[in-house]
């Protein structure tokens, strides 16, 4: 690593394929998650939810409800009044209620709790309840709510809650005057997270003390209890979050729900230990949605496929609230707007953003949130034009691509990229596909009636945000010590979800400390304990993460050379750490292992140095200089589509992946292939679907279709590692793969399906679609 002294050791861990510390326990089942925690006394709550998506709230009858056995308790907005106000609800006048007051805005929105001794008894009641809907007509379609259409959303506001405008200087002369122009609506589906674990969250009130605790499963700690602490109106040092195991989370785990606010509520005020956790169909229904997106885009050209100007209107469908804390119909048009250009050198931009309000599930964050679409719609454009020009795909992305002595880059949306692999990571999986002969091969087997396609999808994945803007959290943090018989306990105020921090952080650390890997215990999750930080999204863990767990190793390592510099009497800068001992370099029989000095620093404390605080113990914090660092990297799909069935077969599956300085390929081939495996069914199968009154359809993994190991191809993945300017090097990649394989899956079904002149323009693509093209083609 760039910023070990010459004299350090050599890292053993950093970079190896290390297996992962936490899987015994996830593998064999021993871990607890949020559904086996039971608390003393512990109630249930099972909500009942708005069958409407546009009602006004004329009675709620509840007797029957009442006097269903094992009832604790029921509230309504009246007895539990909390809401949350996002930023944009908030400029908006308006908040999400944690239970719905008079209107209800869309389907599944909860409207009454019911507490009871078990959720069955509690399902039991809820089915008792009546509500008494006044039906109004729901805002379903993007393009009318505009319009205010048919009606407004929330009294107090606009439909439309965001807007905004951008172009570069000179945009329209380049436009006007290119050579060549193509036009392409782009549209992207609801889709969400679908974690195995589904969300929910347990409360209890501690009598003795007052204080709260929050089992929750979230990818930020200390994030969200800094949220709830705000919305039940109670200070931060008397709520205490604990995280346990997460199996998966996704973005959509990034965000608190109104039925947290129910929860925390009950056991707050009314004094009762309970538990929530949603079934499979509320996860469809309420956890939050994403990709609800349009684009329409106009693209000029050259001759030779050189894009000259990019002009884009960029809506996305918010859905009833802004999700809390942050709204994913912004996040998917402001950032994709910001990174549309990808790649490319594409001169000039000009973006018009607009955010609606609809009768629909608010818009979230889901794992790559704006880089999917935006790699969509890029990736898609450069194949139009390769199309439109009649040159190959690779080579129009060589005419455009970011060349090294670019960088540092400023994109057209004035993001600056810093040093990347952009060509030479295309030219890598070109070759490893060998791509000119699959080419020859795929018109020879057109030929014979088979339809082969090559996707490929270059892109850029902006990571470690780290902007210091009001209510970010730009930094992360770690607390390091080295317990009084020398084992090493760090924590983190990270929230993994199943990437694999235990691990690749104490690599680091083991490898700053000269110790066992084995001897590291790493802990997250816990509020009390663990350190502030922003947590886990973004993919900020590793790079931001990573540079905390490096600075609190180097700043534990100088407390030990310190320390043993001391009581070897030897200058500090002779003494060097490894294999578990300090020792005077060349003289390694001159040493104390770290557990001696460790006994030193806590028991016999007289031996130590003046000045020198008892126990050892560190904080570090970093915070990247640079405000994001981007990866990059370039997935090829070949796929076989069958023209009688419409299904589509991945054969081969090439990926690329450059995300600096690599602290675990291992657990880096894991994200790379879990994302690809979600890119399969973004593109291919997964889709929330509404009719026309609002209501949706896809409640079970039986409609809402998840890919199969059968269906996810074997990926073969290569590395290029260009180092960051951050702390070791490391850029984040934890969302790349999901950026780049939806883009590589639709345009290898579009180049498979040339022939029948059609290309993919909507996302997923189903069966059903590409027979209709065909059909259409052959009708033609
Ligand atoms: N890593 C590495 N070398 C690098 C970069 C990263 O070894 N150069 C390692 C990191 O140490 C970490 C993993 O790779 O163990 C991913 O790192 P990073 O890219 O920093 O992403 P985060 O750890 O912050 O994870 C968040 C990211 C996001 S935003 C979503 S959404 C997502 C994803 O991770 N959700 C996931 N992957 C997921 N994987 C699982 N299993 N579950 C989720 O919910
Ligand atoms: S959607 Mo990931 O939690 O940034």
């Amino acid at each position: 690593l760039s910023h070990i002294p010459a004299n350090a050791l050599k890292p053993h861990y950093t970079g190896a394929r290390v297996t992962r510390k936490e899987d015994a326990r996830l593998m064999t089942g021993t871990s607890r998650y949020l559904d086996d925690i039971d608390l003393p006394g512990m109630y249930e709550i099972a909500f009942v939810r708005s069958q409407r998506s546009s009602a006004r709230i004329r009675a709620i009858h509840l007797d029957e409800a009442k006097a269903a056995p094992g009832v604790k308790r029921i509230l309504t907005a009246s007895e539990c009044p909390c809401y949350f106000g996002s930023e944009e609800d908030v400029a908006n006048g308006v908040e999400q209620p944690a239970l719905a007051r008079e209107v209800v805005r869309y389907v599944g929105e909860p409207i009454v709790a019911i507490i009871a001794e078990s959720r069955y008894a509690a399902e039991d009641a809820a089915e008792r309840v009546i509500i008494d809907y006044e039906p109004l007509q729901p805002v379903l379609a993007m393009r009318e709510s505009l319009l205010d259409q048919p009606r407004r959303v929330h009294e107090k506001t606009t439909n439309r809650m965001f807007h905004s405008e951008y172009e570069t200087a000179g945009f329209e002369e380049a436009f006007q005057t290119a050579p060549y122009h193509l036009v392409e609506v782009f549209q992207t589906h609801r889709q969400t997270g679908v974690p195995l674990e589904t969300r929910g969250l347990a409360a209890a009130l501690d009598p003795g003390s007052g204080r709260l605790t929050l089992y929750a499963t979230h990818q930020s700690p200390h994030g969200f209890r800094s949220d709830m602490a705000v919305a039940l109106g109670i200070e931060e040092n008397e709520l205490r979050v604990i995280v346990p195991e997460v199996g998966g989370a996704f973005g959509i785990k990034a965000h608190a729900y109104p039925e947290y606010l129910v929860v925390a509520y009950t056991a707050l005020t009314y004094k009762l230990p309970v538990k929530w956790i949603s079934d499979r169909t509320e996860c469809l229904l309420t956890d939050v949605h994403a990709r609800d997106d349009i684009h329409e885009v106009e693209v000029a050209f050259a001759e030779d496929g050189r894009i000259l100007a990019l002009r884009d209107h960029l809506r996305a469908d918010a859905g009833a609230y802004s999700a809390f804390p942050f709204c994913g119909a912004i996040g998917e048009t402001v950032l994709a707007a910001r990174v549309l250009t990808g790649p490319y050198t594409i001169p000039h931009l000009a973006t018009t953003i607009d955010c609606t309000y609809s009768n629909k599930t608010p818009l979230g964050a889901y794992r790559g949130v704006w880089g999917p679409i935006a790699s969509f719609v890029q990736e898609g454009i450069i194949d139009r034009v390769a199309r439109a020009r009649n040159l190959d795909p690779a080579e129009v992305r060589r005419v455009n691509l970011i060349s090294d002595e670019h960088f540092p880059y400023t994109n057209a949306a004035g993001q600056v990229y810093d040093r990347g692999s952009y060509r030479a990571s295309l030219e890598k999986a070109l070759e490893m596909l060998d791509y000119e002969n699959l080419r020859a091969q795929q018109r020879e087997l057109r030929a014979q009636g088979k339809y082969i396609g090559i996707g490929i999808s270059a892109f850029v994945e902006p990571t470690a945000m780290a902007q210091s803007e009001a209510g970010s959290v730009p930094y992360e943090s770690a607390t390091l010590r080295i317990e009084p018989n020398g084992s090493v306990t760090a924590a983190f105020g990270l929230g993994p979800s199943g990437q694999g921090h235990e691990t690749t952080m104490a690599q680091l650390i083991a490898d700053e400390l000269g110790v066992d890997f084995k001897d590291i215990v790493v802990l997250h999750g816990d509020t009390d304990s663990a350190p502030f930080g922003g947590g886990t999204g973004g993919s900020r863990s590793g790079p931001i993460g990573g540079g905390a767990a490096l600075k609190a190793g180097r700043a534990m390592r100088e407390k030990l050379q310190t320390l043993a510099s001391h009581l070897l009497e030897a200058a500090k800068d002779d003494i060097q750490l490894e294999g578990g001992k300090a020792f005077v370099a060349g003289v390694p029989s001159r040493n104390y292992s770290i557990r001696e000095l460790a006994q030193v620093a806590y028991t016999d404390v007289g031996r130590l140095p003046e000045d020198f605080p008892v126990g050892l113990e560190v904080i570090a914090r970093y915070q990247p200089k640079r405000s994001v660092t981007f990866s990059n990297g370039t997935h090829i799909a070949v796929v076989e589509v069958d023209i009688e069935t419409g299904i589509v077969k991945v054969l081969d599956y090439v990926v690329v992946n450059d995300c600096g300085r690599l602290i675990n390929p291992l657990i880096v081939e894991g994200q790379i292939q879990g994302g690809v495996a979600q890119g399969l069914g973004s593109a291919y199968l997964e889709e929330l679907r509404y009719d026309d009154q609002g209501q949706v359809t896809t409640t079970t993994l039986a409609d809402y279709l998840l890919p199969v190991s059968t269906e996810v191809p074997r990926m073969r993945i290569a590395h290029i590692e260009t180092l960051s300017s951050g702390e070791g090097g490391i850029k984040g990649m934890g969302e790349g793969s999901l950026i780049a394989s939806p883009a590589a899956f639709a345009n290898a079904v579009s180049d498979a399906l040339e022939p029948f002149g059609f290309m993919v323009s909507s996302l997923p693509v189903t069966p059903d679609q590409i027979l209709a093209a065909i059909d259409h083609a052959m009708d033609a």
